[in-house]
């Protein structure tokens, strides 16, 4: 009788634990469908529609930041194709009608050289130049010292063996380095007569810059009241 009793509450177990088992099935199934319906409804739709805007929103704002950016990347192109245009139409003019240098003055590459022959102090040829809206020559090429020493071995001499000419190069003594005046940028270029140990800086005086002939044109520092003839240059376009 027991055992028979035993048997009866086994299969009753098997069939609540099959019955909940089933259960749980069902609602797992009922939840994915009312979920897939969900996902169709209005409902859900009213839900996702305000994210999808503010997602194109966001995506048109972007754009329209983009376009504005090409936009002002194409003005300012277009302003830099204006201007190109101008330069080649006055280069285009300056071609047909070049500028030319005073009388008195001799051209070289939009420059326009003098050569003073009096003996003064850097000073006072400095005072000259400027008085002709000139300065007191650079040279920073060996082409331009090419010019140069043509242009004074058609000149004759002031004093026979003895014809030196101002250059506008300083020593600055703080920084212990030569520099143009009209610039005041450092010597790049240099034609320094080395055989003689120049600039050898005598006495510790010579912050002055000078060519001469006798030296084949080569540089020499002097003392600034040394009296010598003096170069003056200014630009073609500034007369
Ligand atoms: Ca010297």
């Amino acid at each position: 009788m027991m055992c028979v009793h035993g048997v009866l509450l086994i299969f009753i177990l098997i069939f609540i634990l099959t019955n909940i088992s089933c259960s749980q099935h069902i609602v797992r199934e009922k939840k994915k469908e009312q979920l897939m319906t969900a996902i169709l409804t209005n409902e859900v739709l009213e839900e996702t529609l305000p994210l999808i805007r503010r997602y194109l929103e966001n995506e048109a704002q972007s754009s329209r930041r983009q376009f504005d950016e090409i936009k002002e990347t194409c003005s300012s192109v277009q302003t830099e194709l204006q201007t190109t245009r101008r330069i080649v139409q006055e280069l285009q003019d300056l071609m047909e009608d070049p500028p030319s240098c005073e009388s008195g003055w001799v051209y070289h590459y939009l420059y326009c050289y003098k050569f003073i022959q009096t003996y003064v102090n850097y000073q006072q040829g400095q005072a000259r130049c400027q008085s002709m809206n000139a300065y007191v020559a650079d040279v920073t090429s060996e082409q331009e010292h090419g010019f140069i020493k043509a242009e004074l071995l058609k000149l004759k001499p002031v004093k026979p063996n003895w014809d030196i000419y101002f250059l506008g190069g300083q020593r600055n003594r703080t920084i212990n380095e030569w520099i143009w005046k009209r610039t005041g940028k450092k010597f790049g270029f240099t034609k320094w007569d080395m055989s003689k140990g120049e600039p050898n800086d005598s006495n510790k005086t010579e912050d002055c810059l000078q060519t001469q002939r006798h030296r084949d044109f080569l540089w020499n520092d002097v003392p600034c009241s040394f009296k010598a003839n003096v170069i003056c240059k200014k630009s073609v376009f500034n007369p």
